[in-house]
């Protein structure tokens, strides 16, 4: 399989914890977001969205790293990153929604872009920004939380799933955008369980072949 990514792409780095939790090895190609590499035209025959990520497997690409995650899940089936009945994994598929769809289109490359060039917002005002959606949308996890986490060092329970893969890569963001988390004590104490799991801290940016000196 040949995976497109860029090491500070949260949509990237689910896959990659995704990946690392089922054992599965990637060819990576990165696909350098700030030169602009994932608007050309070679990038655009495999996401015409412009967008990272892309998984080849054969002739098959896919996009969307939920949908690739999902795909993953239904052809390695072990560990289960949505497991339960469906009650649950539908509760699973919301707590990642309410960050894939909701928190991190917000604060994408693109959209920051927008707001600094063509609307003339200065780099405080694109962080406040930031810090607004980033901080509403991971208050909104911790009530979820509140309201769901039966116990376990994982959001669902006693193994990582789908959330806990949208979340790790999200608090990244938070931290880098500087949001304060404080009151955010569920989501502080599952980000920094998975952290202690190799499949994340080897997700890590940081850790990326194409990631800033
Ligand atoms: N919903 C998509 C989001 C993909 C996305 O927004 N990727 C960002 C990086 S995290 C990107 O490629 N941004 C490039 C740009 O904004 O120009 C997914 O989950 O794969």
């Amino acid at each position: 399989m040949i995976f497109h990514g860029y090491f500070r792409s949260s949509s990237a780095y689910r896959c990659r914890i995704a990946f690392n939790l089922k054992g599965i090895e990637v060819d990576f190609r990165p696909v350098h977001l700030r030169n602009g590499e994932q608007k050309s035209e070679a990038y655009r025959e495999l996401n015409p969205q412009g967008l990272v990520p892309a998984l080849e497997d054969g002739d098959t690409v896919l996009t969307q790293s939920l949908a690739i995650i999902e795909w993953l899940d239904e052809t390695h089936p072990e560990p289960k990153l949505l497991p339960g009945d469906a009650v649950q994994r539908a509760k699973i598929r919301a707590f990642s929604e309410v960050i894939a769809c909701e928190i991190h289109p917000l604060q994408n490359l693109r959209v920051l872009q927008y707001l600094k060039t063509e609307l003339g917002q200065d780099q405080a005002r694109a962080d406040a920004w930031c810090q607004r959606w980033i901080g509403d949308g991971l208050a909104a996890c911790e009530a979820l939380l509140a309201r769901e986490h039966r116990g376990g060092p994982y959001c669902f329970g006693e193994t990582p799933t789908l959330a806990d893969i949208c979340l790790v890569p999200q608090v990244f963001s938070a931290e880098r955008f500087g949001v304060d988390l404080t009151d955010m004590p569920r989501v502080r104490a599952i980000h920094e369980a998975c952290e202690a799991l190799p499949a994340f801290a080897d997700a890590h940016p940081s850790k990326q072949p194409d990631a800033d000196a």
